[in-house]
């Protein structure tokens, strides 16, 4: 496909270039058609937030940074919105924390596996899990194709970051004892609130924000990274976003055209 050229200037940049990036990948078989409309959802919600990492979005990503850095086998869940977005963010990742990157598919075709491994290999990567040639294990009650998960990966992690995953995968996930981070824009969804650390912020954003803290974190003492993921209250997080989300109307309702030129086409 030929990109759409957006120019610099126009306020619409980043999440047209993005949109790009998603159909990109679903012509390439990385993306799933229902991929393009969880982005369009993701797109609506990130409206709603106001496009931008709020304070509390950041002290999730931090959380999650430290429970994935004191894991003693985290594992990083990726599904084709993930790959389109953010491949070499994902990369760096799992170098920085330890954390093997897992295919997990909820609409899985063997060329899609194909497509998202040799996106996942082009960024970087020298080792994916997840893959048909793979052993397999099993997360009970979850429907066959979509139980399928890595022994080396998701079946004995502690602790796994499943970006944009669906609420009954997220369920099984927590049945099974395992500590769930997740990142979705949706802070009403069953993944948002069946985890134990939700992000409520875009992908693009999160990812790289992760990295960073990984960088900055991963020499400081476990206690303290520990200490970090306690003091962490979910319900008190997605309570926060929604109530962001609602602020950002209010000020919204009172000025509607004062932001019409940056979120509006
Ligand atoms: O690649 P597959 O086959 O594993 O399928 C992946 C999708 C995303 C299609 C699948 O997991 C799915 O259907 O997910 P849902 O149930 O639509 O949930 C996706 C959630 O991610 C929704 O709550 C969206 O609001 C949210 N979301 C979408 N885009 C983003 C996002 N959250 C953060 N960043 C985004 N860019």
């Amino acid at each position: 496909m030929t990109r759409t050229v957006v120019p610099d200037d126009h306020p619409r940049k980043a999440s047209l270039d993005m949109r790009d990036t998603v159909i990109e990948g679903h012509q390439s078989n990385v993306v799933a058609t229902a991929g393009l409309l969880a982005h369009g959802r993701g797109e609506a919600f990130d409206y709603l937030i106001g496009e931008r990492t709020t304070a509390q979005a950041d002290a999730a990503i931090r959380a999650a940074v430290a429970a994935m850095l004191t894991a003693n086998h985290p594992v990083i869940s990726v599904n084709g919105n993930a790959c389109a977005l953010v491949p070499n963010d994902l990369v760096s990742l799992s170098e920085l924390t330890g954390a093997p990157l897992e295919i997990n598919l909820f609409y899985y075709r063997p060329e899609r596996e194909e497509a998202i491994k040799s996106a996942l290999l082009a960024a970087g990567a020298k080792e994916v899990l997840g893959t048909h040639d793979r052993p397999s294990a099993t997360i009970p009650e979850l429907s066959s194709t979509r139980r399928k998960v890595d022994p080396d990966g998701i079946g004995t992690a502690d602790v796994v970051l499943v970006p944009l995953e669906d609420g009954d995968r997220t369920e099984a996930l927590k049945r099974v004892n395992k500590f769930v981070l997740t990142i979705d824009l949706n802070p009403m969804s069953r993944t948002a609130i069946y985890s134990d650390i939700t992000i409520v912020d875009n992908i693009v954003r999160a990812l790289p924000l992760m990295v960073g803290y990984a960088r900055e974190m991963k020499d400081t003492p476990v206690s303290d990274l520990k200490q970090i993921v306690s003091e962490f209250g979910n319900e008190e997080n997605l309570r926060e976003s929604i109530r962001l989300i609602m602020e950002h109307l209010e000020s919204k309702a009172r000025s509607p055209k004062a932001t019409a030129s940056t979120s509006g086409r």
